[in-house]
Protein backbone atom coordinates (compact mmCIF):
# COMPACT_ATOMS: atom_id res chain seq x y z
CA UNK A 1 0.00 0.00 0.00
CA UNK A 2 3.15 2.32 0.77
CA UNK A 3 4.11 2.53 -2.97
CA UNK A 4 0.42 2.84 -4.28
CA UNK A 5 0.23 5.94 -1.97
CA UNK A 6 3.12 7.02 -3.00
CA UNK A 7 3.01 6.52 -6.88
CA UNK A 8 -1.04 7.46 -6.89
CA UNK A 9 -2.83 8.49 -3.69
CA UNK A 10 -0.68 11.50 -2.63
CA UNK A 11 -0.38 13.01 -6.25
CA UNK A 12 -4.21 13.44 -5.82
CA UNK A 13 -4.38 15.85 -2.95
CA UNK A 14 -4.14 19.09 -2.76
CA UNK A 15 -0.85 18.73 -0.16
CA UNK A 16 1.89 21.37 -0.05
CA UNK A 17 5.75 20.61 -0.87
CA UNK A 18 6.99 17.40 -2.10
CA UNK A 19 6.34 14.28 -0.75
CA UNK A 20 8.65 12.40 1.19
CA UNK A 21 7.84 9.13 2.54
CA UNK A 22 4.08 7.55 3.97
CA UNK A 23 3.57 5.32 6.83
CA UNK A 24 1.25 3.63 8.68
CA UNK A 25 -0.12 5.63 11.70
CA UNK A 26 -2.63 5.48 15.07
CA UNK A 27 -4.01 2.51 16.62
CA UNK A 28 -7.29 2.54 14.69
CA UNK A 29 -9.68 -0.62 14.70
CA UNK A 30 -11.69 0.28 11.49
CA UNK A 31 -10.15 2.44 8.85
CA UNK A 32 -6.30 2.69 7.28
CA UNK A 33 -4.25 5.25 8.30
CA UNK A 34 -1.18 7.06 7.49
CA UNK A 35 0.60 9.92 7.75
CA UNK A 36 2.29 11.76 4.92
CA UNK A 37 5.49 13.60 5.05
CA UNK A 38 6.30 16.49 2.43
CA UNK A 39 9.05 18.96 2.07
CA UNK A 40 8.40 22.65 1.20
CA UNK A 41 10.87 25.21 -0.19
CA UNK A 42 11.11 27.51 2.89
CA UNK A 43 8.92 26.41 5.61
CA UNK A 44 9.43 23.43 7.40
CA UNK A 45 7.91 19.92 6.36
CA UNK A 46 4.66 19.12 7.26
CA UNK A 47 2.87 16.00 7.26
CA UNK A 48 -1.31 14.91 6.59
CA UNK A 49 -3.06 12.54 8.11
CA UNK A 50 -4.24 10.01 4.70
CA UNK A 51 -7.31 7.15 4.99
CA UNK A 52 -9.01 4.79 3.19
CA UNK A 53 -12.15 4.37 4.42
CA UNK A 54 -13.33 1.35 5.78
CA UNK A 55 -15.67 0.64 2.30
CA UNK A 56 -16.77 -3.15 4.47
CA UNK A 57 -18.16 -1.26 7.24
CA UNK A 58 -19.08 2.11 5.78
CA UNK A 59 -20.85 1.01 2.65
CA UNK A 60 -21.99 4.86 1.61
CA UNK A 61 -18.53 6.65 1.87
CA UNK A 62 -20.41 9.75 -0.07
CA UNK A 63 -23.11 10.28 2.90
CA UNK A 64 -20.26 9.77 5.15
CA UNK A 65 -17.71 12.28 3.90
CA UNK A 66 -21.08 14.89 3.72
CA UNK A 67 -21.44 14.01 7.31
CA UNK A 68 -17.95 15.09 8.13
CA UNK A 69 -18.14 18.02 6.09
CA UNK A 70 -21.20 19.14 7.46
CA UNK A 71 -20.70 18.75 11.15
CA UNK A 72 -16.64 19.94 10.47
CA UNK A 73 -18.11 23.04 9.14
CA UNK A 74 -20.75 23.31 11.96
CA UNK A 75 -17.54 23.39 14.48
CA UNK A 76 -15.65 25.80 12.76
CA UNK A 77 -17.74 28.55 12.93
CA UNK A 78 -18.62 27.94 16.54
CA UNK A 79 -14.72 27.58 17.12
CA UNK A 80 -14.49 31.23 15.63
CA UNK A 81 -17.29 32.72 16.96
CA UNK A 82 -15.52 31.63 20.17
CA UNK A 83 -12.16 32.97 19.52
CA UNK A 84 -10.68 29.51 19.03
CA UNK A 85 -8.24 27.84 16.37
CA UNK A 86 -10.22 25.97 13.95
CA UNK A 87 -7.36 24.05 12.67
CA UNK A 88 -6.72 22.57 16.02
CA UNK A 89 -10.12 22.12 17.56
CA UNK A 90 -11.50 20.30 14.73
CA UNK A 91 -10.67 17.90 11.97
CA UNK A 92 -10.41 19.98 8.50
CA UNK A 93 -10.12 18.14 5.12
CA UNK A 94 -7.70 18.31 2.91
CA UNK A 95 -9.50 18.45 -0.61
CA UNK A 96 -8.35 16.36 -4.20
CA UNK A 97 -6.89 18.43 -6.80
CA UNK A 98 -10.33 18.29 -8.39
CA UNK A 99 -12.00 19.86 -5.49
CA UNK A 100 -13.18 16.76 -4.09
CA UNK A 101 -12.88 15.40 -0.43
CA UNK A 102 -12.84 12.16 -1.41
CA UNK A 103 -10.42 10.22 -3.88
CA UNK A 104 -11.51 7.02 -5.54
CA UNK A 105 -7.90 5.19 -6.02
CA UNK A 106 -7.66 3.42 -9.61
CA UNK A 107 -8.86 -0.29 -7.11
CA UNK A 108 -11.63 0.88 -5.90
CA UNK A 109 -10.45 2.04 -2.73
CA UNK A 110 -12.01 5.69 -0.75
CA UNK A 111 -9.20 8.12 1.01
CA UNK A 112 -9.95 11.25 2.41
CA UNK A 113 -7.48 13.40 4.20
CA UNK A 114 -6.86 15.62 7.05
CA UNK A 115 -4.53 18.73 8.23
CA UNK A 116 -2.86 16.91 11.02
CA UNK A 117 -3.18 18.02 14.67
CA UNK A 118 0.86 18.64 15.78
CA UNK A 119 1.72 18.65 19.30
CA UNK A 120 -1.16 16.85 20.99
CA UNK A 121 -1.55 13.17 21.52
CA UNK A 122 -4.05 10.39 20.90
CA UNK A 123 -3.47 8.77 24.64
CA UNK A 124 -4.06 4.70 24.58
CA UNK A 125 -4.51 4.74 28.57
CA UNK A 126 -5.18 7.21 31.24
CA UNK A 127 -2.27 7.73 33.36
CA UNK A 128 -3.56 10.34 35.35
CA UNK A 129 -6.88 11.44 36.38
CA UNK A 130 -6.99 15.00 35.08
CA UNK A 131 -6.51 13.76 31.40
CA UNK A 132 -9.86 11.63 31.54
CA UNK A 133 -10.92 15.00 33.14
CA UNK A 134 -10.23 16.98 30.57
CA UNK A 135 -11.25 14.30 27.63
CA UNK A 136 -14.77 14.13 29.61
CA UNK A 137 -14.82 18.06 29.37
CA UNK A 138 -13.89 18.08 25.67
CA UNK A 139 -16.64 15.07 24.65
CA UNK A 140 -18.86 17.12 26.75
CA UNK A 141 -18.17 20.39 24.98
CA UNK A 142 -18.48 18.46 21.37
CA UNK A 143 -21.63 17.77 22.22
CA UNK A 144 -22.78 21.14 23.33
CA UNK A 145 -21.51 22.57 20.14
CA UNK A 146 -23.51 19.86 18.04
CA UNK A 147 -26.96 20.59 20.07
CA UNK A 148 -28.23 23.16 17.62
CA UNK A 149 -26.69 20.83 14.56
CA UNK A 150 -29.78 19.79 11.81
CA UNK A 151 -29.86 16.14 13.31
CA UNK A 152 -32.39 15.25 9.97
CA UNK A 153 -29.51 16.16 7.48
CA UNK A 154 -27.06 13.54 8.83
CA UNK A 155 -26.44 9.92 7.06
CA UNK A 156 -26.97 6.75 9.58
CA UNK A 157 -23.84 5.91 8.43
CA UNK A 158 -24.23 2.48 10.17
CA UNK A 159 -27.59 1.68 11.03
CA UNK A 160 -28.39 0.67 14.31
CA UNK A 161 -24.76 1.29 15.71
CA UNK A 162 -25.93 1.07 19.44
CA UNK A 163 -28.85 -0.79 18.97
CA UNK A 164 -28.45 -3.33 21.66
CA UNK A 165 -31.40 -5.49 20.54
CA UNK A 166 -30.61 -5.49 16.96
CA UNK A 167 -26.69 -6.45 18.24
CA UNK A 168 -28.01 -9.33 20.34
CA UNK A 169 -29.74 -10.92 17.26
CA UNK A 170 -26.58 -10.37 15.16
CA UNK A 171 -24.65 -12.26 18.14
CA UNK A 172 -27.27 -14.70 18.36
CA UNK A 173 -26.92 -15.38 14.28
CA UNK A 174 -23.17 -15.52 14.61
CA UNK A 175 -23.66 -18.39 17.44
CA UNK A 176 -26.47 -19.89 15.17
CA UNK A 177 -24.13 -19.91 12.16
CA UNK A 178 -20.79 -20.62 13.85
CA UNK A 179 -19.16 -19.96 10.52
CA UNK A 180 -15.58 -20.19 12.21
CA UNK A 181 -15.67 -23.25 14.09
CA UNK A 182 -15.30 -21.35 16.99
CA UNK A 183 -18.31 -21.72 19.04
CA UNK A 184 -17.89 -24.93 21.32
CA UNK A 185 -14.66 -22.92 22.21
CA UNK A 186 -16.19 -20.22 23.54
CA UNK A 187 -19.11 -21.24 25.71
CA UNK A 188 -18.82 -19.64 28.84
CA UNK A 189 -18.41 -16.25 27.11
CA UNK A 190 -21.29 -17.21 24.65
CA UNK A 191 -23.70 -17.98 27.86
CA UNK A 192 -22.03 -14.83 29.84
CA UNK A 193 -24.12 -12.39 26.85
CA UNK A 194 -27.03 -14.42 27.02
CA UNK A 195 -27.80 -13.77 30.84
CA UNK A 196 -27.40 -9.92 30.13
CA UNK A 197 -29.63 -10.41 26.92
CA UNK A 198 -32.67 -7.99 29.08
CA UNK A 199 -29.89 -5.21 29.44
CA UNK A 200 -29.99 -4.86 25.80
CA UNK A 201 -33.54 -3.59 25.74
CA UNK A 202 -33.09 -0.78 28.61
CA UNK A 203 -32.02 1.98 26.53
CA UNK A 204 -33.44 0.72 23.37
CA UNK A 205 -36.86 0.70 24.66
CA UNK A 206 -36.89 4.02 26.32
CA UNK A 207 -35.86 6.15 23.34
CA UNK A 208 -38.56 3.94 21.47
CA UNK A 209 -40.91 5.57 24.02
CA UNK A 210 -39.94 9.05 24.54
CA UNK A 211 -38.35 8.47 28.05
CA UNK A 212 -34.81 9.32 26.67
CA UNK A 213 -33.99 11.91 23.68
CA UNK A 214 -32.01 11.42 20.46
CA UNK A 215 -29.25 13.97 20.14
CA UNK A 216 -26.53 14.16 17.84
CA UNK A 217 -23.88 12.10 19.25
CA UNK A 218 -20.47 10.59 18.40
CA UNK A 219 -21.06 7.34 19.17
CA UNK A 220 -17.30 6.50 19.16
CA UNK A 221 -15.95 8.03 22.67
CA UNK A 222 -12.49 6.17 22.86
CA UNK A 223 -10.02 8.20 24.57
CA UNK A 224 -7.66 7.49 21.44
CA UNK A 225 -10.27 9.42 19.33
CA UNK A 226 -9.65 12.68 21.02
CA UNK A 227 -6.39 14.63 20.87
CA UNK A 228 -5.03 16.43 23.86
CA UNK A 229 -2.72 19.07 23.96
CA UNK A 230 1.13 17.90 24.69
CA UNK A 231 1.69 20.89 26.90
CA UNK A 232 -1.46 21.60 29.23
CA UNK A 233 -3.23 18.16 28.82
CA UNK A 234 -6.68 19.91 27.35
CA UNK A 235 -8.47 17.86 25.29
CA UNK A 236 -8.61 19.51 21.80
CA UNK A 237 -10.18 18.37 19.55
CA UNK A 238 -12.74 15.35 18.71
CA UNK A 239 -11.78 12.98 16.25
CA UNK A 240 -12.97 10.11 13.98
CA UNK A 241 -16.38 11.32 13.51
CA UNK A 242 -17.42 8.40 11.00
CA UNK A 243 -19.99 7.75 13.46
CA UNK A 244 -21.59 10.86 14.39
CA UNK A 245 -25.38 9.85 14.10
CA UNK A 246 -28.25 10.86 15.94
CA UNK A 247 -28.37 9.02 19.20
CA UNK A 248 -28.25 8.65 23.17
CA UNK A 249 -25.59 10.88 25.33
CA UNK A 250 -25.72 7.39 27.23
CA UNK A 251 -23.27 5.99 24.33
CA UNK A 252 -20.92 8.69 24.46
CA UNK A 253 -20.59 8.52 28.22
CA UNK A 254 -20.99 4.68 28.62
CA UNK A 255 -18.46 4.21 26.23
CA UNK A 256 -15.59 6.72 27.49
CA UNK A 257 -16.09 4.71 30.80
CA UNK A 258 -15.67 1.76 29.36
CA UNK A 259 -12.55 2.23 27.24
CA UNK A 260 -10.66 4.85 29.44
CA UNK A 261 -12.06 4.38 32.91
CA UNK A 262 -10.09 0.34 32.71
CA UNK A 263 -6.87 -0.22 34.55
CA UNK A 264 -5.74 -2.42 31.36
CA UNK A 265 -5.89 -2.19 27.81
CA UNK A 266 -8.68 -3.41 25.92
CA UNK A 267 -6.83 -6.13 24.73
CA UNK A 268 -5.31 -7.48 27.92
CA UNK A 269 -4.84 -10.86 28.33
CA UNK A 270 -4.13 -11.39 31.82
CA UNK A 271 -7.42 -10.52 33.07
CA UNK A 272 -6.63 -9.81 36.63
CA UNK A 273 -5.02 -6.39 35.74
CA UNK A 274 -8.69 -5.24 34.35
CA UNK A 275 -10.83 -3.86 36.16
CA UNK A 276 -13.15 -0.40 36.30
CA UNK A 277 -11.40 2.10 38.21
CA UNK A 278 -13.63 4.12 40.79
CA UNK A 279 -11.30 7.12 40.77
CA UNK A 280 -11.30 7.25 36.92
CA UNK A 281 -14.87 6.49 36.76
CA UNK A 282 -15.18 9.86 39.18
CA UNK A 283 -12.82 11.74 36.76
CA UNK A 284 -15.11 11.38 33.95
CA UNK A 285 -17.88 11.98 35.70
CA UNK A 286 -17.03 15.23 37.10
CA UNK A 287 -15.54 16.50 33.73
CA UNK A 288 -18.39 15.48 31.07
CA UNK A 289 -21.46 17.03 33.98
CA UNK A 290 -19.76 19.84 34.46
CA UNK A 291 -19.84 20.50 30.63
CA UNK A 292 -22.92 18.96 29.47
CA UNK A 293 -24.69 18.29 32.93
CA UNK A 294 -27.21 20.95 32.61
CA UNK A 295 -28.66 19.87 29.45
CA UNK A 296 -29.51 16.29 30.49
CA UNK A 297 -32.50 15.39 31.75
CA UNK A 298 -33.13 13.05 35.29
CA UNK A 299 -33.34 9.98 33.06
CA UNK A 300 -30.26 10.30 31.61
CA UNK A 301 -28.54 11.32 34.81
CA UNK A 302 -30.33 8.18 36.25
CA UNK A 303 -29.27 5.92 34.05
CA UNK A 304 -25.22 7.42 33.38
CA UNK A 305 -23.83 4.27 35.37
CA UNK A 306 -25.42 1.71 33.79
CA UNK A 307 -24.72 2.96 30.65
CA UNK A 308 -21.32 2.04 31.64
CA UNK A 309 -22.10 -1.33 31.53
CA UNK A 310 -23.99 -1.21 28.78
CA UNK A 311 -21.74 -0.42 26.17
CA UNK A 312 -19.20 -2.72 27.35
CA UNK A 313 -21.65 -5.38 27.64
CA UNK A 314 -22.02 -4.51 23.79
CA UNK A 315 -18.77 -4.00 22.90
CA UNK A 316 -17.61 -7.67 24.46
CA UNK A 317 -20.36 -8.86 21.89
CA UNK A 318 -19.19 -7.54 19.16
CA UNK A 319 -16.12 -8.81 19.52
CA UNK A 320 -17.31 -12.37 20.58
CA UNK A 321 -19.29 -12.17 17.35
CA UNK A 322 -16.77 -10.97 15.21
CA UNK A 323 -14.28 -13.84 16.54
CA UNK A 324 -17.16 -16.11 15.71
CA UNK A 325 -17.90 -14.62 12.37
CA UNK A 326 -13.94 -15.27 11.69
CA UNK A 327 -12.75 -11.96 12.58
CA UNK A 328 -13.97 -9.84 9.56
CA UNK A 329 -14.46 -6.29 11.81
CA UNK A 330 -12.21 -5.23 13.55
CA UNK A 331 -8.54 -5.23 12.53
CA UNK A 332 -6.93 -7.66 14.62
CA UNK A 333 -2.92 -8.40 15.37
CA UNK A 334 -2.60 -11.53 16.80
CA UNK A 335 -4.91 -15.01 16.58
CA UNK A 336 -7.70 -14.82 19.22
CA UNK A 337 -7.45 -11.17 19.24
CA UNK A 338 -11.36 -10.82 19.30
CA UNK A 339 -11.50 -13.24 21.90
CA UNK A 340 -8.93 -11.39 24.23
CA UNK A 341 -10.82 -8.57 23.86
CA UNK A 342 -14.05 -9.74 24.91
CA UNK A 343 -12.87 -11.04 27.95
CA UNK A 344 -11.67 -7.83 28.92
CA UNK A 345 -15.13 -6.79 28.21
CA UNK A 346 -17.08 -8.89 30.09
CA UNK A 347 -14.47 -8.55 33.16
CA UNK A 348 -15.17 -5.16 33.55
CA UNK A 349 -18.59 -5.69 33.24
CA UNK A 350 -18.77 -7.95 35.98
CA UNK A 351 -16.77 -5.53 38.10
CA UNK A 352 -19.14 -2.40 37.09
CA UNK A 353 -22.14 -4.69 38.11
CA UNK A 354 -20.22 -5.08 41.85
CA UNK A 355 -19.58 -1.29 42.03
CA UNK A 356 -22.79 0.04 40.55
CA UNK A 357 -23.96 1.53 43.86
CA UNK A 358 -20.26 3.34 43.91
CA UNK A 359 -21.30 4.99 40.43
CA UNK A 360 -24.19 6.03 41.24
CA UNK A 361 -22.91 7.58 44.38
CA UNK A 362 -20.89 9.13 42.11
CA UNK A 363 -22.91 10.33 39.73
CA UNK A 364 -24.87 11.95 42.37
CA UNK A 365 -22.49 14.23 43.70
CA UNK A 366 -21.62 16.15 40.51
CA UNK A 367 -25.48 16.38 39.09
P1 LIG B 1 -10.22 4.62 13.12
O1 LIG B 1 -11.63 4.85 12.69
O2 LIG B 1 -9.57 3.50 12.42
O3 LIG B 1 -10.13 4.52 14.60
P2 LIG B 1 -9.21 7.36 13.41
O4 LIG B 1 -9.87 8.40 12.59
O5 LIG B 1 -9.54 7.29 14.83
O6 LIG B 1 -9.40 5.93 12.68
O7 LIG B 1 -7.63 7.56 13.24
C1 LIG B 1 -6.69 6.64 13.74
C2 LIG B 1 -5.59 7.36 14.49
O8 LIG B 1 -4.94 8.31 13.62
C3 LIG B 1 -6.07 8.21 15.67
O9 LIG B 1 -6.23 7.44 16.83
C4 LIG B 1 -4.94 9.24 15.77
O10 LIG B 1 -3.82 8.69 16.45
C5 LIG B 1 -4.55 9.47 14.34
N1 LIG B 1 -5.21 10.67 13.75
C6 LIG B 1 -6.40 10.70 13.10
N2 LIG B 1 -6.69 11.95 12.67
C7 LIG B 1 -5.65 12.74 13.05
C8 LIG B 1 -5.32 14.14 12.86
N3 LIG B 1 -6.13 14.96 12.20
N4 LIG B 1 -4.14 14.59 13.38
C9 LIG B 1 -3.30 13.74 14.03
N5 LIG B 1 -3.54 12.44 14.23
C10 LIG B 1 -4.70 11.92 13.74
C1 LIG C 1 -13.82 0.77 16.80
O1 LIG C 1 -12.57 3.02 14.97
P1 LIG C 1 -12.16 2.83 16.38
O2 LIG C 1 -10.98 1.94 16.56
O3 LIG C 1 -12.02 4.18 17.06
C2 LIG C 1 -15.34 0.72 16.64
C3 LIG C 1 -16.01 1.12 17.94
C4 LIG C 1 -15.56 0.18 19.05
C5 LIG C 1 -14.04 0.22 19.14
C6 LIG C 1 -13.52 -0.79 20.14
C7 LIG C 1 -16.93 2.17 13.55
O4 LIG C 1 -13.43 2.10 17.09
O5 LIG C 1 -17.41 1.06 17.81
O6 LIG C 1 -16.11 0.57 20.29
O7 LIG C 1 -13.43 -0.09 17.85
N1 LIG C 1 -15.74 1.62 15.56
C8 LIG C 1 -16.63 1.21 14.64
O8 LIG C 1 -12.19 -0.51 20.40
O9 LIG C 1 -17.17 0.10 14.66
MG1 LIG D 1 -10.48 5.86 16.10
Amino acid sequence: MLEMIKNEIVNAFLFDGDFIYAEPFGCGHINATYAVYFRRETKPPVRYILQAVNTTIFTDPQGLIENIQGVTSHLRKKILEQGGDPQRETLTLIPTRDGKLLYEDSEGRFWRSYHFIENATCHQSVDRPVLFTNAAKAFGHFQKLLADYPADTLHETIAGFHNTVDRYALFEKAVAEDKAGRAALVEKEIQFFLDRKADGTVVVDAIAKGQLPLRVTHNDTKLNNIMMDNETDEGICVIDLDTVMPGSVLYDFGDSIRFGASTADEDEQDLSLVSMDLELFEAYTAGFLSEAGSSLTAEEIRLLPFSAKLLTLECGMRFLTDYLNGDTYFRIHREHHNLDRCRTQMKLVADMEHKMEDMHKIVEKYV
